[in-house]
């Protein structure tokens, strides 16, 4: 099952969010800028030319061979492309409308590139346990830059996980749900320009990049700036609490 919708229908959006705890936007940006934010990736990351790798501890057994990430937080304090995507209303509208809110703040940002033949995978996991919030009003948008087939290791949901809340994770390294086969979560392959709009209760991960090209793909967590967060993490991450839409209503308490 592939949840699609075309982004001008929101409260369709809404509906099937509310429904499976996911939505693939397809063509939220064109192909062209797709493939120029795809060129700004690639080119960021070799300039920065950095070494770490974030493959997850509990993916290692997910393959054969070692395999390899490339990653950059907070991209949008490196290039300003960036920065527009983080408040361009085609996404921001979106991510109201699923939340059901006005208000959508940032919580932090990742850009990934998975590399061909042997791109890491991601063990299957909520976000939730990696920052709580008092209300669950959090969410992520995968922005696809390049075509994403299962193939180059695209990302999976469980559909309608959300609904059962927050889940005992694997306390040992990276949290993880190893209770949940991986086989049960459906595939999303997405085309370059298209978004992936998920809870941060919904159970995802992503499968190895087998095929010969790179999959680029940046993530926007962002959530309710009224839903404070019931455990003070991960806000090492740079323009957190920035207001992508609306107001803080609550005058930066929650940052
Ligand atoms: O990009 C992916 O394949 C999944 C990333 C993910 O699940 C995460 O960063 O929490």
């Amino acid at each position: 099952m592939t949840i699609t919708e075309s982004r001008t229908d929101l409260p369709a959006l809404a509906t099937q969010y509310a429904e499976n705890g996911f939505v693939l936007v397809k063509g939220l940006l064109s192909k062209q800028e797709a493939a120029s934010y795809r060129e700004t990736s690639h080119r960021l990351l070799a300039r920065l030319n950095r070494d770490d790798d974030p493959t997850w501890q509990s993916a290692m057994g997910m393959s054969e061979g070692k395999t390899r990430l490339q990653h950059l937080h907070d991209a949008q304090f490196y290039d300003a492309a960036f920065s527009r995507l983080l408040v361009d209303p085609r996404f921001t509208d979106v991510a109201a409308a699923v939340m059901g809110v006005e208000d959508v703040q940032l919580h932090h940002t990742k850009l990934f590139v998975k590399p061909p033949e042997n791109g890491s995978p991601f063990p299957l996991h909520q976000d939730y346990p990696f920052f709580p919030h008092k209300y669950h009003r959090v969410g992520a948008a995968i922005f696809h830059f390049d075509d994403a087939p299962e193939e180059k290791g695209c990302v999976r949901v469980l559909p309608g996980s959300h609904l059962g809340g927050p889940r005992e994770h694997d306390p040992s390294g990276s949290f993880h749900l190893p209770e949940v086969p991986f086989d049960d979560a459906v595939p999303q392959p997405a085309e370059a320009g298209d978004v992936l709009f998920f809870t941060y209760l919904t159970v995802h991960g992503s499968g190895v990049n087998i095929s010969d090209e790179a999959r680029t793909t940046w993530l926007v967590q962002y959530r309710d700036p009224s839903d404070p967060p019931t455990v003070k993490t991960h806000d090492h991450s740079l323009g957190q609490g920035m207001m992508l839409r609306g107001v803080d209503p609550t005058g930066r308490s929650g940052v």
